[in-house]
């Protein structure tokens, strides 16, 4: 008669085992984390974010929202659920009705894109994709902001959205180069910044060459734009202005007044100066002829023969 108080103690240790655990799941109610694939889960008691214990599981009445992993698509079940309390239960999330929705959990479509992410208008291929390829639902890929500007802030991306490639773009912040400060143009002369690019001039008195950068010299003289009032010369980024002989240039720079040759040493003449426009003329006094250089006077001819030297003959 040994087996039965052996009976009784097992009984007893078993009895105790079941209350121990029955206490605890009164005291301690628990929902498995349900860890559902391509999704991520916030979870709130009492509006206070709570992460699952140490054994991986939500006290009574954590109240869970799962949402498809970026680039996955939301194709059925619910978002919400509730914890109800017993181990590996949660309860569905309840409708207006007072019904609950029957389903297991959510589910989130999350399919590859085959292509690349293409080009985006005015700026071109992506700078950097976060995989790939092959591009899984998620990828995000990078443009910059495009020649002539740099990122501020913010992205501009494309994203892999179950198997089709979406815009993803958030707060960008594009700014101008200053290619004129920064001194990275090519302009030969005059740079002007402008949104996104800058434009090159010339400075007076030359031309834009067709290139867009190098400046070529006006020649004034010829395009017949100066406004000289005698002669021009052409120089390289203007012109100069001249006067003919017996006209001297005027501090204007561009007209010409006659120089009254007599009041310098009486324009080298004789005996008589007369000024006139652009020269003079030399005259003689009475019994004088002028001379063949047009400034001395000789003495009128007498009217007599001019003398003939006799010739020695032999
Ligand atoms: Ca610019
Ligand atoms: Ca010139
Ligand atoms: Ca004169």
């Amino acid at each position: 008669m040994k087996s039965s108080p052996r009976l009784l103690i097992l009984s007893l240790v078993l009895l105790t085992a079941v209350t121990v655990l029955a206490k605890k799941r009164k005291k301690d109610p628990t929902c498995d984390a349900k860890n559902i694939p391509n999704t991520s889960r916030v979870c709130r008691l009492n509006g206070v974010i709570v992460t699952p214990s140490v054994r991986g599981e939500f006290i009574k009445l954590t109240e869970c929202t799962w949402n498809c992993n970026l680039g996955c698509k939301w194709v059925g079940g619910p978002k919400k659920r509730t914890c109800k309390g017993r181990p590996g239960e949660w309860k569905k999330q309840q409708r207006s009705n007072g019904q609950y929705q029957k389903s297991k959990g959510i589910q989130c479509a999350c399919r590859s894109c085959t292509g690349g992410p293409g080009d985006w208008p005015g700026v071109g291929a992506s700078a950097d994709c976060t995989s790939g390829p092959p591009y899984g639902a998620g990828t995000l890929c990078n443009y910059p902001c495009g020649p002539g500007y740099t990122t501020g802030s913010g992205n501009r991306q494309r994203l892999c959205f179950n198997s089709i490639w979406r815009d993803h773009v958030s707060d960008l912040v594009c700014t101008d180069i200053d290619e004129c400060a920064a001194d990275i143009d090519n302009c030969a002369q005059v740079c002007t910044n402008t949104d996104g690019s800058y434009t090159c001039g010339c400075n007076p008195g030359y031309v834009l060459n067709a290139d867009g950068v190098s400046c070529d010299d006006v020649d004034e003289c010829a395009a017949d734009t100066d406004n000289c009032e005698q002669t021009c010369t052409n120089t390289v980024g203007s012109f100069t202005c001249g006067c003919n002989d017996g006209y001297v240039l005027n501090a204007d720079g561009f007209s010409c007044d006659d120089v009254d040759e007599c009041l310098d040493n009486n324009g080298g003449c004789a005996h008589d100066c007369d000024n006139t426009v652009g020269s003079f003329t030399c005259s003689c006094l009475a019994g004088f002829i002028l001379a063949d250089d047009g400034l001395n006077c000789d003495p009128e001819p007498t009217g007599e023969m001019p003398t003939v030297m006799p010739t020695d003959s032999p």
